[in-house]
């Protein structure tokens, strides 16, 4: 089943956190984005390019996913009328990189299906959760014991593992304190890469601290440093941004640089490369989880079904709506039970519904495309 691509909407939005992120790139007080709507007839497929302003966690930015997304991937769709995900994945490849802008345009393309098709999303895939375990990505703050304060809250709405953000000079004594005060809680540490090999020695005292995993401790891309760490920590490594492809998935076992693998629709490219990474994982019995880049709702309800395959084996950073912007662009918002799950929406496609005013209202740029 496919119907025509009409016309495509790209959106530039601005949204402000309800508290700042910061990580070891630096503190974030607000989000922009591009959100990509695809019309088919009388149904209007989203996504969101979670590509932010400045290059920073990636090369890509809102501005060169604009440009990718306008001179190449929307006439592509447009002139060859693509409406099915996998043919857009295949044709879109002969485009070297930006994963991100690819993203955004395919999980309109998966909307669009799941509307037509009368299925949510997770149906799609092959899903079988109904619920979702859901963590909570905590950034960096200006004192150690207003991180405390704020993973105390989080544990008592029932966030079924914390992870805090590291960086050199913020890591030893901030995991000692933080797992003085919370002995028991699942908990995980994030480096965004800001380490190299002459930090192997604080990195090896992170074994002290019972941690599930140790993501990306070394820059992006790097497969054979990661190696050489896990070599010698018994606490997991999970690689993130090191983790382009399927292809960088495979190396990344076979060269053993991780235990854990964190999966992110936007940093590999879609959800088609997401479920090899997730099938070949499966096989070789490599855990994954799905990763979150401070999605608006649209987003979040993609990666909420991705999360629903069966080897995503830890708790996902897939956060309530209120933990991340004040008003969410989505009704429902996503919402977290006092166990620590989301329910995953049952609706066609993403499952939830979109507020057309609100996206006006954080609307910077809009830019609309026609099929010839
Ligand atoms: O490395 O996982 C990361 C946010 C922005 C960029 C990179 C990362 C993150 C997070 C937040 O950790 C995850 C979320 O709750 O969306
Ligand atoms: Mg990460």
């Amino acid at each position: 089943m496919s119907g025509k691509i009409d016309r495509v909407e790209l959106l530039l939005l601005r949204l402000p956190f309800v508290h700042f992120f910061e990580t070891s790139f630096g503190r974030e007080e607000e989000r922009e984005f591009i959100l990509v709507k695809v019309h088919s007839g009388d149904i209007c497929g989203y996504g969101e390019v979670v590509a932010d302003k400045s290059p920073l966690y990636s090369y890509e930015t809102t501005s060169t996913a604009w440009s990718v997304l306008s001179d190449f991937l929307v006439p592509l769709v447009l002139e060859k009328s693509i409406s099915c995900p996998h043919v857009f994945h295949d044709e879109a490849k002969k485009y070297r990189g930006h994963p991100m802008a690819k993203a955004g345009l395919e999980l309109a393309l998966w909307d669009i299906r799941g509307k037509r098709e009368e299925k949510p999303l997770w149906k799609l895939y092959g899903g079988v959760k109904r619920e979702i375990p859901s963590g909570v990505s905590i950034g960096i703050q200006d004192s150690v014991s207003e991180l405390l304060d704020r993973i105390q809250s989080f544990i008592e709405e029932g966030y079924q593992r914390i992870k805090v953000k590291i960086k050199p000079g913020w890591d030893i004594d901030v995991l000692e304190k933080v797992r003085k005060r919370f002995p028991e809680v699942p908990l995980q540490a994030d480096a965004n890469g800001a380490y190299s090999l002459k930090d192997m020695e604080i990195l090896k005292e992170i074994d002290a601290f019972n941690l599930l995993m140790l993501e990306q401790p070394f820059p992006p891309y790097d497969l054979w440093d990661h190696r050489r760490l896990q070599k010698e920590m018994k606490t997991p490594l999970c690689l993130d941004e090191s983790v382009i492809s399927a292809e960088a998935a495979r190396k990344a076992y076979e060269m053993e640089s991780c235990r854990i693998i964190n999966i992110k629709v936007g940093r590999v490219g879609g959800i088609v490369e997401s479920r090899k990474i997730h099938d070949f994982c499966q096989d070789k019995q490599i855990p994954v989880w799905c990763g979150g880049m401070l999605e608006s709702g649209i987003g979040r309800a993609h990666n909420i079904h991705l999360a629903t395959l069966p080897n995503f084996k830890f708790p996902n950073d897939l956060s309530a709506s209120k933990r991340y912007y004040e008003e969410d662009l989505i009704e429902p918002p996503v919402e977290v039970s006092r166990e620590g799950t989301i329910r995953v929406p049952e609706s066609p496609g993403i499952g939830v519904f979109p507020q057309e005013h609100r996206i006006e209202r954080a609307t910077l740029k809009r830019e609309e495309f026609q099929a010839g």
